[in-house]
């Protein structure tokens, strides 16, 4: 019985830092804009036989359609409503990708975008995945529903309206992160909407989330959000399992909020770790490998069950986010593969793999252009992986 109570109190403790993986498997991957069909038939094929413990998939939910520029990658971070439904596909395609996967034992982690809706310059219309109305200079999102109560206009003290200063926290996370409608996570009925998103997806089978933008909201306000959440499905989840929550925010020193704010509701991102392997391994800075001895907290890192680590993301792969010019990428093959081997080998976090696709770079200035382009598709339609 103490036995029982000891293993239970553990259980209890480690919950949402728990990836809910089988047994010996330690590394996610983020398929990056795959569609949810092709995700079902990659955990089958090639994950579930290589021992990944699970996926990143792109946002799930409804979101803007950008048509200038054309199709970005980028407009999945810009929702219109929580409805299933985007160019990876619709929710029957998902319920049937958790199932498949699940039943392989690949977990499914969902990127929850809830900091905010899209860009107040979104217009009006129902340009969006699902053809949900949307009006973004009068904040209304019928298909949720959100409306002018909703958001946090009234508490930004900016000028623009905008975040300024990341050297003030309530700005960061009162204000609008690159002109997107901030909605209020204060308020308990968008606190509601949002873990009703949530609990969907947890019923039918996801394992955990990404959530998008975490320096941008209050922790408390995230505890409380999380704290609305079911349990997993017991179909392939122990009873009282809880949802893996690993947040967003990038903390590389020197600014006014730092990822410890946030251990309490689950991991977090720690962006040091791609900064500096990259530094390591490209030789700059007088570092060499020898000086890996000690990686991980050694290093000035978060707590090792604390940290969700990987050598790229999405953003920082090109040019978004943070980073610097250290980030290795797969544009330097055979230094990346290095980085990869040397995390995967490493016990430090839990681990995240990326999967991404090519797009022709182009700089000007210094800067790639086409750092916007999406998926390869065909007229807007993401095209089905290559079966190799
Ligand atoms: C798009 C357009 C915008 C337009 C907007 C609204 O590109 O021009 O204004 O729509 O119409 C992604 C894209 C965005 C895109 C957005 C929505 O990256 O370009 O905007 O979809 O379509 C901050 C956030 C972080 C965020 C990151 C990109 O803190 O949460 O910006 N990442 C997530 C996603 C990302 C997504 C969103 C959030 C939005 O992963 O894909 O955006 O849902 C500092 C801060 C960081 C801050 C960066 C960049 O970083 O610390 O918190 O990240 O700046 O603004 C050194 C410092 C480092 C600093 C960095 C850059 O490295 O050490 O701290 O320099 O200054």
């Amino acid at each position: 019985m103490k036995f029982f109570l000891l293993l239970s109190a553990l259980g209890l403790c480690w919950a949402q830092y728990s990836p809910n993986t089988q047994q010996g498997r330690t590394s996610m991957v983020h398929l990056f804009e795959w569609r949810w069909v092709d995700i079902a038939q990659e955990c089958e094929r090639y994950l579930a036989p290589n021992g990944f413990g699970g996926v990143q998939i792109s946002p799930p939910n409804e979101n803007i359609v950008v048509n200038n520029p054309s199709r970005p990658w980028w407009e999945r971070y810009q929702p219109i409503s929580y409805k299933i439904c985007t160019r990876s596909g619709n929710e029957n395609e998902f319920r049937d990708m958790v199932t498949r996967c699940n039943n392989v034992g690949v977990r499914i982690y969902v990127d929850a975008v809830i900091n905010h809706m899209c860009g107040e310059g979104g217009g009006a219309g129902t340009s969006s995945t699902c053809g949900s109305y949307f009006n973004a200079g009068n904040r209304e999102f019928p298909a949720v529903p959100y409306s002018g109560w909703d958001f946090n206009d009234g508490k930004c003290k900016t000028s623009s309206g905008g975040i300024d200063s990341y050297n003030d926290a309530y700005q960061v996370r009162d204000c609008r992160l690159v002109g997107f409608l901030d909605l209020a996570l204060e308020k308990d009925y968008v606190r509601t909407q949002i873990a009703n998103y949530m609990n969907n997806l947890i019923d039918i089978g996801v394992a955990g989330f990404r959530l998008d933008a975490s320096k941008h909201m209050w922790p408390g306000d995230i505890k409380a959000v999380l704290d609305k959440l079911h349990n997993l499905n017991t179909k392939w989840f122990p009873g009282g399992s809880r949802p893996f929550i690993f947040q967003e925010v990038i903390d590389l020193g020197g600014e006014a909020i730092t990822s410890s704010e946030y251990f309490g509701n689950g991991r977090v991102t720690e962006f040091k770790y791609g900064a500096k392997l990259g530094t390591v391994i490209r030789r700059w800075n007088g570092e060499k490998m020898a000086y890996l001895k000690n990686w991980g907290e050694g290093w000035g890192f978060m707590p090792s069950d604390r940290a969700l680590v990987f050598v790229d993301n999405h953003d920082n792969q090109r040019g978004h986010g943070a980073g610097g010019s250290s980030i290795l990428t797969f544009w330097d093959a055979r230094l990346y593969k290095m980085a990869v081997g040397f995390m995967l080998a490493h016990p430090y976090g839990f681990t995240r793999v990326m999967s991404s696709y090519r797009w022709p770079r182009y700089f000007v200035n210094g800067q790639d252009v086409n750092d916007w382009i999406g998926p390869p598709n065909n007229n807007g339609v993401i095209k089905e992986v290559t079966n190799y």
